[in-house]
C-alpha cells in the first residue's frame, strides 16, 4: 500500500451542548485525527474516539497518545502492508487499545479505498446507499427539557430515540416519557449504572415497550447481564462489554443479549467490526452502528460501516449539526428525516476542511515510513 507518511494530530473541539450520561458529563473533545499518505499524493483519514477520561472504558486521549507513538506507529513503519486487514493481525501482540488500533487502522482503510478509486462502504462490502439513524439524548436538568428534546428530534424524522438512564432518572421519566410518545421507538442506554442489585428493578423496564435496554449492568460483564436477560422481556443490547468477535460470540452463547451495537473504536477497527457483523448476520443477531461524538471524520467511517447488510437497527450517527457549529468536513454529515445518503465518491466520501481542520488542531506530528 506504499505508505510514505503518517500525521497525527490533536484536536480539540467543543460540544454543542454538553452530553450528560450516567458516568459523567462531555462538552470539550479532545481526540487525534489520523493520517495516512502514499507515495501517489492519496490521504487517508481516521479518528481516536477515546475520551478525555477512563469513563467509558479505560481508555483516554493520553493512553491512545502512548500507544500509537510508542508501539502501534513503529509496528506499522516496520511492516509493508497489501491490504488493511493485516493490521488488526500486526497489532495483535499489542493488548487491548482498541481505539489507539482503530483510529490508525482507519486511516489505513480510507487511503486503501482511494488507492482502488472506491468507496470505503464499498471496500468493506457495503451495498446500502442510504442509512438509517437515529439520536441519542443525553441526561437532562429536567424532564420537561429532556420532552422538548426528543419532540424537535421526532420533528425532524430521527428514526428511534435514545434516552440516557441512571439510577433516579429512569423510571418515572421514561414513564412520562413514553405516555408523551407513545408509539415512537425509544431504547434507553444506562451506561453500565446498574448492579445485580437492580435485577428485580430492572424488570419494570419491560412496561415502558422499549426497544431495548443498552448496558445497564457492569462494563466488563456478561455474566450477570445473561441473568438479567433471562428475568426481562425488553432485548438487551451490548455495548461497553464487546471488544471483539469472541467477546460477541461468548455473549451470544450465554444469552447476555438480544443486540448488539458495534463501535469501531472499541473492537478496534473496521476488519475486527466487519467480523462481528458477519457473525451476527449468520446468527440473525440485529446490530446497530453506535456513536462516540465523533467529528466527521469518524461519522464517515461509521455511516460506511452501517451499509452492511445486518445493520438492520438505526444507529447513533446523528447529523454534523446535532454535535458541532462547525464539522472538520465538507458536506457536513445531514440527515433527512432521519436517512443518511451514503457518499459514492473515492474513501470516507466526504472532503477534509482544511481550514476547519487547522483551526482545531493543537498540534501535529509527523511519522516518516
Ligand atoms: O454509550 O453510546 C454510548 C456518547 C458518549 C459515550 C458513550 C455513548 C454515547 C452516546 C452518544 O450514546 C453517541 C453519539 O451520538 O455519538
Ligand atoms: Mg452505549
Amino acid at each position: 500500500m506504499s505508505i510514505k507518511q503518517l500525521k497525527l494530530r490533536k484536536l480539540r473541539m467543543n460540544l454543542k451542548h454538553p452530553f450528560s450520561t450516567s458516568f459523567g458529563t462531555i462538552q470539550k473533545k479532545e481526540f487525534f485525527i489520523t493520517e495516512a499518505i502514499d507515495v501517489h499524493g492519496n490521504h487517508g483519514y481516521g479518528e481516536s474516539v477515546a475520551f478525555s477520561s477512563p469513563w467509558y472504558t479505560e481508555e483516554t486521549v493520553a493512553t491512545n497518545q502512548h500507544v500509537m507513538e510508542d508501539f502501534l506507529i513503529p509496528i506499522l513503519q516496520e511492516n509493508k502492508l497489501h491490504h488493511p486487514d493485516e493490521v488488526s493481525k500486526l497489532f495483535k501482540p499489542i493488548k487491548g487499545n482498541n481505539m489507539a488500533k482503530a483510529a490508525l487502522e482507519g486511516a489505513i482503510w480510507d487511503l486503501y479505498a482511494k488507492q482502488k478509486n472506491i468507496s470505503l462502504a464499498e471496500a468493506l462490502g457495503g451495498k446500502k446507499r442510504q442509512i438509517e439513524v437515529g439520536i441519542s439524548i443525553g441526561i437532562q436538568s429536567t424532564v420537561n427539557e429532556l420532552i422538548e428534546i426528543i419532540s424537535q428530534n421526532v420533528e425532524a424524522g430521527y428514526k428511534r430515540i435514545k434516552l440516557k438512564i441512571k439510577p433516579g432518572w429512569d423510571f418515572e421519566v421514561l414513564q412520562k416519557v413514553r405516555t408523551h410518545f407513545p408509539d415512537t421507538m425509544i431504547m434507553a442506554d444506562a451506561n453500565s449504572a446498574y448492579t445485580r442489585e437492580d435485577i428485580w428493578q430492572l424488570q419494570k423496564l419491560d412496561d415502558f415497550n422499549l426497544m431495548m435496554i443498552e448496558q445497564p449492568l457492569a462494563h466488563d460483564d456478561i455474566v450477570d447481564h445473561a441473568k438479567l436477560q433471562s428475568t426481562i422481556h425488553t432485548p438487551i443490547c451490548l455495548d461497553e462489554s464487546i471488544h471483539s468477535l469472541g467477546d460477541t460470540r461468548k455473549a451470544y452463547e450465554l444469552g447476555s443479549c438480544k443486540i448488539i451495537n458495534i463501535k469501531i473504536g472499541r473492537v478496534g477497527g473496521l476488519t475486527e467490526a466487519k467480523k462481528i457483523h458477519d457473525f451476527c448476520l449468520e446468527h440473525n443477531i440485529p446490530v446497530w452502528c453506535g456513536g462516540m461524538l465523533e467529528s466527521g471524520v469518524g461519522r464517515a467511517h461509521n455511516i460506511a460501516l452501517t451499509t452492511l447488510s445486518q445493520f438492520t437497527l438505526p444507529g447513533d450517527t446523528a447529523g454534523s449539526s446535532n454535535y458541532w457549529e462547525k464539522d472538520i468536513i465538507q458536506p457536513e454529515v445531514i440527515a433527512e428525516n432521519g436517512v443518511i445518503h451514503v457518499p459514492d465518491s473515492p474513501g470516507i466520501g466526504y472532503e477534509i476542511d482544511k481550514n476547519a481542520l487547522d483551526e482545531f488542531t493543537e498540534w501535529v506530528k509527523v511519522f516518516q515510513f
